[in-house]
């Protein structure tokens, strides 16, 4: 793994020398943003016990992972002081810290910032950049680090980091699952990782309204003459299932997985836009390109778009005739 020996022990200067340090992510976060703020907060906090640490987020820790030793310890935006050093996890832009605007002294040099993640179009904006593009996660660098800093862990570090590792390639299913994940995998589990504490919050807890809202979406799939997989939520089935929006999250995989299909899309419609997630389990199909055309973008296997406007179902009627079995009895109208 590529992590320059002299960043590593620069970030551990800055952290050495900071009475206090702020871990932030990013706003609307997912588990590798939480697993990775909570586990890197909490392994500062066990080689210096007598700094104080803060873990800081634009928008509340989800509730799937709330059973994570310290979610609670989660605040809004910080109020910087001083002295203070930064570590900013899993953010590939300082706008997506949602901070940028409020808090530019965050990104203006004036405190040490200590910037980890994974995202291949980073633009190191921290002072020190401990960047890892092929890392499937933020937390599989933090172990990385961990190690080079020769941090000691523990069963709640573990755990939060572990979770980073498994949302990220989606239960180790995603193509970015190398050797060396599976290497951090075992090394994060012998730390006393709680594995199934993780399954039960992550992978098997959905709410009734979720698995409601996933069943229209399933019930109305059809197939298109171009190979696409598509169905559609209306405002009225969020309505009548009771999700919220952010509960269509997960659906698209069960459409994308009908066999022998280009690309799969779901639509939804929500207050005067109609939004559309496409993905493809192709290599010579580029969903972005797709996306592209209604003026939206991504990757070349998952990408998305929004426009204004609403869902029209459309109903297709052919009239088959069918060879008539047994004339009808005499008398019959
Ligand atoms: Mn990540």
């Amino acid at each position: 793994m590529p992590l320059a020996s002299a960043d590593v022990s620069k970030a551990l200067s800055l952290i050495q020398k900071a009475p206090r340090v702020r871990v932030l992510c990013h706003r609307n976060p997912d588990g590798d943003a939480i697993g990775a703020l909570l586990g890197a907060g909490l392994m500062v906090e066990k080689a210096f016990p007598e700094k104080q640490i803060s873990f800081h987020c634009k928008d509340p820790v989800p509730a799937s992972f709330h059973f994570l030793p310290a979610a609670f310890r989660v605040e809004g935006p910080p109020a910087l002081q001083k002295g203070d050093a930064v570590i900013i996890v899993d953010c590939a832009t300082p706008k997506m810290t949602e901070m940028h605007e409020s808090h530019p002294e965050l990104f203006d040099k004036t405190y040490p910032v200590i910037n980890v993640d994974h995202h291949r179009d980073n633009p190191l904006y921290g002072t020190v950049n401990l960047v890892v593009p092929t890392a499937a996660s933020a937390c599989e660098i933090l172990v990385e680090i961990a190690d080079g800093f020769g941090w000691k862990m523990s069963g709640d570090i573990a755990t939060c980091l572990l979770t980073g590792v498994y949302t990220d390639t989606g239960g180790l299913l995603h193509n970015s699952t190398t050797a060396h994940v599976y290497r951090t995998v075992a090394r994060l589990l012998r730390e006393g990782a709680r594995q199934q504490a993780i399954v039960k919050a992550v992978y098997r807890n959905q709410k009734l309204s979720t698995l409601r809202l996933w069943g229209r979406v399933l019930e109305k799939i059809s197939v298109t003459a171009e190979g696409g997989a598509i169905s559609a939520v209306t405002e009225g089935d969020f309505r009548a299932t009771g999700a919220d929006y952010s509960e269509l999250t997960g659906a698209i995989d069960y459409v994308n997985a009908v066999p022998g299909m280009r690309f799969s899309m779901v639509l939804s419609e929500r207050s005067g836009l109609v939004k559309g997630s496409i993905r493809t389990l192709r290599d010579d199909v580029d969903v972005a390109e797709m996306a592209g055309k209604f003026q939206g973008g991504g990757h070349k296997r998952a990408a998305g778009f929004a426009l204004p406007g609403k869902l029209k179902p459309e109903v297709r009627w052919k009239v088959i005739e069918e060879s008539r079995k047994e004339p009808s009895a005499p008398g019959d109208t």
